[in-house]
C-alpha cells in the first residue's frame, strides 16, 4: 500500500507545482519518492503485483525485471516532439515548433482528469553528481511506476534532491502522464523560457524519463547557451596509458554507431598496459573550468542502452553489468526466467517474445524489439572510472565526432583547430542501416549528433560552439572517426570493437604532443597507426586512409546544400570552412 506523503517538501515552489498538477490530473493518491532502498523494493513488488513489470529469475538475475511495452510505444517519436519557444525562429530550422500557449493548452487538455483511479508519483531528482556545482535539479510528476523505477536508476533521486534544492525556485518542472499510451494523445513539449517539460501519451524512456533527452539535452542546451556551457550528446571515457596517465575524451556519434560499446570498451590490448575507463555513455555537460580546460560531467547515474547486439564480443563490460539490478524492456523472456535477444552470442532459448507471444527459433517474429533496452546503474559497470562522480568533472583533451560511411571518410583524422573541428561536428553524416526504417545507405546529416536534441536554433548552437572555443585556454583537439569504411565488396576494412583502442591511443598521443601526422586537404591523418597483430593487407591499410578527391568534391557540395537548407542562421565561419575545403581539392 502506497501512503501519501504530502508534507515531504518544504519548498513552496515545488509544493505549488505539484499541487497544480494534482488539481489538473486528479489522481486518487499522491506519493513522494524518498529514494530509499526500502522504497525501491516496495515499488518493485507493487509493479509486479499490478502487472507493470515481470519478475525475472532472481537466482540468475538478482534484482532484474522485465517490462513489455505496447507495440506503438517502443521508441522516441520525433514528429510529436516540440520546442515551444515564444518565437518560432528561436527553435530554428531543425525543430518542430508550437507556441507556448498552444503547447500548454494541448497538454492541459490531454492531462486533465487523466489520473483518476491512479497514483501521482513525485520524483525530485538531481542531474549530475550530488555535490557538483554543475548539477541541476528537476522535479518530475508521473503516473508510471515504470518511470519511477527507471528514474531511480538513471538519476540521483528522492530526499537528497529536495535537500539540495532547499527553498530555491530554480528547478526544471517535468510533467509526465502515460494517459492511455495512444499516439493520438502523445506530445512531448519543451518550454525553454519556463524551464518546463510536458510529456503525455508515452511510457518510452526517451519520451518519459524526462531527466534524460528532454532535460539533460534539449532544456540543458538552452540553459548552457544562456549560462555559457554546453550540453552534448556525448560519451565520456578516460584512456589510461602505460604510465597510468589518463586522457579524457568526449565523443558524439549518431545512433547505431556504437557509442555505448566505445564507452565501455574492453580490449586485448590491455595487456600492453592500456585501459579504457567509463564515465558516461550518452550525455556530457561541458563547462569551462578555472584551469582553462573543458570539464565534463555525466549528468546521468545509469545507462539506458540498446540490448540487441550486446555480446561477449561487442561489449563484455555491458553484458556483465546487466546481470543484476537491471530493468529490461522488450526482450525475450526464456522459459527459465532469464532473458535473450538477437546478437547475444548464445543459442536462442524458447520463451515468450517482446510481443508476449510464445517464441522459438522457428518463429518469424523477432525475439526482442530492435530498440529493446536495459536500464542499469552506472556503478555496476566493471570499467566505471573511480572519478566518474567528481564534482569538478574531468578535463577533456579530445572531442571525437564520427559517423557510419562506407566510403569517403577515413578511419581517423584530426581537425586543424577548434573552428575546423566545429565544422566537422556540424557536418556529421551517417548512412542509414537495416535497423532503421526507410532506404539503407542514405546519408543523413546529424550535426554533433544533436539533430533531435538541440533545444534551440541550430545556427545559434554552432555559434555557441565557436564562442566556447574562443574562451578556452586549453581547448580539446577535435578528431573524426569512421569505423565503417568498406572495400569494393562491401566488407568492413576495419575490425572495430576492441581494436578501436588503437585509434584512441593515437588520439591520446596527439593530445600529448606526440604521434606523427601527414597534412591532407581534410585534416591531419596518422603517419602510422599500430596495426601489429591485425590481419590487414597493405592494401587495406592504404584504403582505410585513402582520400578520394572526386568523392570529397561531392561531399563538399552535399555539405553546401545542407548548410543552405538550414539557411542564414549558419555562421559564416562554417560556410567558409566548407568553401576552403572545396578549394583545397580544386
Ligand atoms: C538514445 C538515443 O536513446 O540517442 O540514447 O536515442
Ligand atoms: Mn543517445
Amino acid at each position: 500500500m502506497i501512503a501519501p506523503l504530502m508534507s515531504t517538501s518544504p519548498n513552496e515552489h515545488v509544493l505549488k507545482f505539484v499541487q497544480d498538477m494534482i488539481d489538473l490530473a486528479q489522481p486518487d493518491k499522491t506519493y513522494w519518492c524518498d529514494g530509499s532502498e526500502e522504497e525501491v523494493q516496495r515499488l518493485y513488488k507493487e509493479a509486479v503485483k499490478t502487472g507493470s513489470l515481470e519478475e525475472l529469475n532472481q537466482e540468475k538475475l538478482p534484482g532484474c525485471y522485465l517490462r513489455k511495452s505496447p507495440q506503438n510505444d517502443v521508441a522516441r517519436t520525433e514528429h510529436l516532439t516540440f520546442i515551444c519557444s515564444p518565437k518560432k525562429e528561436d527553435s530554428g530550422p531543425t525543430n518542430n515548433w508550437m507556441s507556448p500557449k498552444e503547447g500548454y493548452e494541448k497538454c492541459r487538455k490531454i492531462y486533465k482528469g487523466s489520473m483518476k483511479g491512479r497514483t501521482l508519483y513525485v520524483i525530485p531528482f538531481i542531474m549530475g553528481p550530488i555535490d557538483s556545482l554543475y548539477s541541476k535539479i528537476g522535479v518530475q510528476v508521473t503516473d508510471s511506476i515504470y518511470v519511477v523505477l527507471n528514474m531511480r536508476i538513471m538519476t540521483r533521486m528522492g530526499k537528497i534532491a529536495l535537500q539540495r534544492l532547499g527553498t530555491s525556485p530554480d528547478f526544471t518542472r517535468c510533467v509526465h502522464g502515460k494517459i492511455d499510451l495512444e499516439i493520438s494523445h502523445r506530445l512531448i513539449c519543451h518550454f525553454p523560457k519556463d524551464n518546463f517539460i510536458w510529456s503525455v501519451g508515452s511510457g518510452y524512456g526517451g519520451n518519459a524519463l524526462l531527466g534524460k533527452k528532454c532535460m539533460a539535452l534539449r532544456i540543458a542546451s538552452c540553459l548552457g547557451k544562456k549560462e555559457n556551457w554546453m550540453a552534448e550528446h556525448m560519451l565520456i571515457l578516460g584512456l589510461e596509458d602505460r604510465e597510468g596517465k589518463k586522457t579524457y575524451v568526449a565523443a558524439a556519434f549518431p545512433s547505431a554507431c556504437g557509442k555505448t560499446n566505445l564507452a565501455m570498451m574492453k580490449t586485448s590490448l590491455e595487456k600492453d598496459g592500456y585501459k579504457v575507463w567509463t564515465l558516461g555513455d550518452d550525455i556530457a555537460w561541458l563547462h569551462i573550468g578555472d584551469d582553462g580546460y573543458l570539464r565534463a560531467i555525466n549528468p546521468e547515474a545509469g545507462f539506458f542502452g540498446v540490448v540487441p547486439g550486446t555480446s561477449e564480443k561487442t561489449n563484455p563490460n555491458a553484458l556483465e553489468m546487466i546481470q543484476k539490478n537491471t530493468i529490461y524492456t522488450n526482450v525475450l523472456k526464456a522459459s527459465d526466467g532469464t532473458v535473450w535477444w538477437e546478437g547475444k552470442g548464445e543459442a536462442p532459448p524458447d520463451g515468450v517474445n517482446w510481443l508476449g507471444h510464445p517464441w522459438t527459433i522457428r518463429s518469424s517474429e523477432k525475439a526482442a524489439h530492435p530498440n529493446s533496452r536495459f536500464t542499469t546503474p552506472a556503478s555496476q559497470c566493471p570499467s566505471i572510472a573511480s572519478e566518474w562522480e567528481n564534482p569538478e568533472g574531468v578535463p577533456i583533451s579530445a572531442i571525437i565526432f564520427g559517423g557510419r560511411r562506407a566510403k569517403v571518410t577515413p578511419l581517423v583524422y584530426e581537425a586543424f583547430n577548434w573552428q575546423h573541428g566545429t565544422y566537422l561536428g556540424a557536418t556529421i553524416a551517417s548512412e542509414t542501416t537495416a535497423a532503421q526504417t526507410g532506404d539503407v545507405g542514405v546519408v543523413r546529416r546529424d550535426p554533433m549528433a544533436m539533430l533531435p536534441f538541440c533545444g534551440y536554433n541550430i545556427g545559434e548552437y554552432f555559434q555557441h560552439w565557436l564562442n566556447i572555443g574562443k574562451s578556452l585556454e586549453n581547448p580539446p583537439k577535435v578528431f573524426y572517426v569512421n569505423w565503417f569504411k568498406t572495400n569494393e565488396k562491401g566488407e568492413y576494412l576495419w575490425p572495430g570493437f576492441g581494436e578501436n583502442l588503437r585509434v584512441l591511443r593515437w588520439i591520446a598521443d596527439r593530445c600529448q604532443g606526440k604521434g606523427e601526422v601527414s597534412k591532407t586537404p581534410i585534416g591531419y591523418i596518422p603517419e602510422s597507426l599500430d596495426f601489429s597483430g591485425l590481419d590487414l593487407s597493405e592494401n587495406q591499410k592504404k584504403e582505410l586512409f585513402q582520400i578520394d578527391s572526386q568523392a570529397w568534391k561531392e561531399e563538399v557540395q552535399s555539405r553546401k546544400e545542407f548548410f543552405a537548407k538550414l539557411g542564414d542562421c549558419v555562421p559564416k565561419e562554417l560556410v567558409e570552412e566548407n568553401e576552403s575545403l572545396g578549394k583545397r581539392f580544386s
